[in-house]
């Protein structure tokens, strides 16, 4: 699409269908902001996610700075944080730059502790290693989604459903169930135990799950009024630019990630960049772009803000969605340290939703 076109109408082009999704959101909520949500504690997190929520569109999140984040996986606090995406209409992006052969990133991707794949829409890869790792993490959630389609769909019970007692998994909780035909099934419960895939199916649904059936009476958890559920297909965004100063992310090293998205289109939703990478008829990507702060309020602004002394580079959302033609400024330290974050972020996304508004009109 040219500078030019509105998010609306790029909604209805997209490749991904949860760059589509996206779209529609931010034509619905007038928002084309990501909060950068680098808080030391999982408490702070959940709270500024909640607060902020109706401000964003994305939630960007190092999950590995956060103190006592809770890996369960139906209650901890990536199933919580998913609760808050569907509450206020946003989406999950962990910012995990995965960054190795394709075999470890797919583990990174979809196992150990935190399973990332299971409560972020949306993780990013830095292409360092070569194109084989977006290949990896492409199968790899092809492969988890399908499981997860097969979970949804089957409703096999078996032994006594051990629904009520999830929430308290003790310390030998795992994936080691059996089911009717003595197949081995992954599930949640007690060491050995049996469990219904259906009582499991319901625990990723009420928790874990983007799809979540809403309730009828809508109350605390459901999503921004006029949007539905977001695809359960996953996202990626190549690492293409960075902000910070003299990184080694040059022209030719930025056009390998633009061919590495094209070979991609139905899992590379866009870029990380500091400016807008479509080029072709055929590419519909995103771009996010941190390194972005405003001036203080009442100060003139001409493009840029000084950094922050150890590498990071700033420019204001007006430079960056107005002449670079990015789609979301990524904004951390700018909102965080204000003394009032949520009216801050308010800030932010007026000053960017303009700067895409006089770039369509233009
Ligand atoms: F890929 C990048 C990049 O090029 N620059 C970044 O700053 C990622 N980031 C992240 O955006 C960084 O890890 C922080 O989480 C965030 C920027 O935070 P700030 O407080 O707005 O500087």
């Amino acid at each position: 699409p040219t500078l030019l076109e509105t998010f609306s109408s790029r909604a209805q082009t997209a490749t991904h269908p949860l760059t589509a999704y996206l779209l529609r959101l931010m034509d619905l909520k007038a928002s084309n902001l990501c909060l950068s949500a680098d808080v030391s504690t999982a408490r702070e997190l959940l709270q500024l996610a909640d607060k902020v929520g109706p401000s964003i569109v994305v939630l960007k999140t190092h999950h590995d700075v956060v103190s006592g984040w809770d890996f369960h996986p139906h209650t901890g606090t990536g199933a919580r944080l998913a609760q808050l995406a569907r509450k206020h209409g946003f989406l999950i992006f962990e910012d995990r730059k995965f960054g190795d052969i394709g075999h470890t990133v797919q583990m990174q991707y979809v196992g150990g502790s935190a399973r990332i794949i299971d409560w972020a829409h949306i993780v990013n890869v830095n292409m360092v290693p070569g194109k084989a790792a977006v290949t990896a993490l492409a199968e790899a959630e092809a492969k988890w989604r399908e499981r997860y389609q097969y979970e949804v769909k089957t409703s096999v019970t078996v032994g006594t459903p051990r629904s009520d007692t999830f929430d308290e998994q003790p310390e030998e909780s795992g994936w080691w169930n059996t089911d009717e035909e003595g197949q081995n099934r992954e599930g949640v419960g007690r060491k050995g135990s049996i469990v219904s895939v259906t009582t499991l199916t319901q625990h990723y649904e009420s928790a874990t799950s983007p799809r979540f059936p809403r309730d009828e009476t809508k109350g605390e958890d459901c999503l921004y009024a006029g949007i539905d559920e977001p695809p359960i297909e996953r996202g990626l965004l190549i690492l293409a630019q960075m902000s910070s100063a003299g990184n080694f992310m040059n022209r030719e090293y930025t056009q390998a990630c633009v061919e590495a998205a094209r070979e991609h289109r139905r899992f590379v939703m866009g870029f990380v960049s500091q400016e807008s990478l479509n080029s072709e008829p055929d590419d519909h990507f995103i771009h996010m772009t941190p390194g972005c702060q405003l001036p203080p309020e009442g100060e003139e602004e001409n493009g840029t803000v000084a950094g922050d002394g150890l590498g990071q580079r700033y420019n204001t959302p007006q430079k960056l969605i107005g002449l670079c033609g990015t789609d979301i400024v990524i904004v951390g330290r700018g909102i965080l340290k204000a003394g009032d974050p949520q009216s801050e972020a308010e800030r932010y996304r007026t000053t960017a939703w303009k700067a895409y508004l006089s770039r369509v009109t233009k």
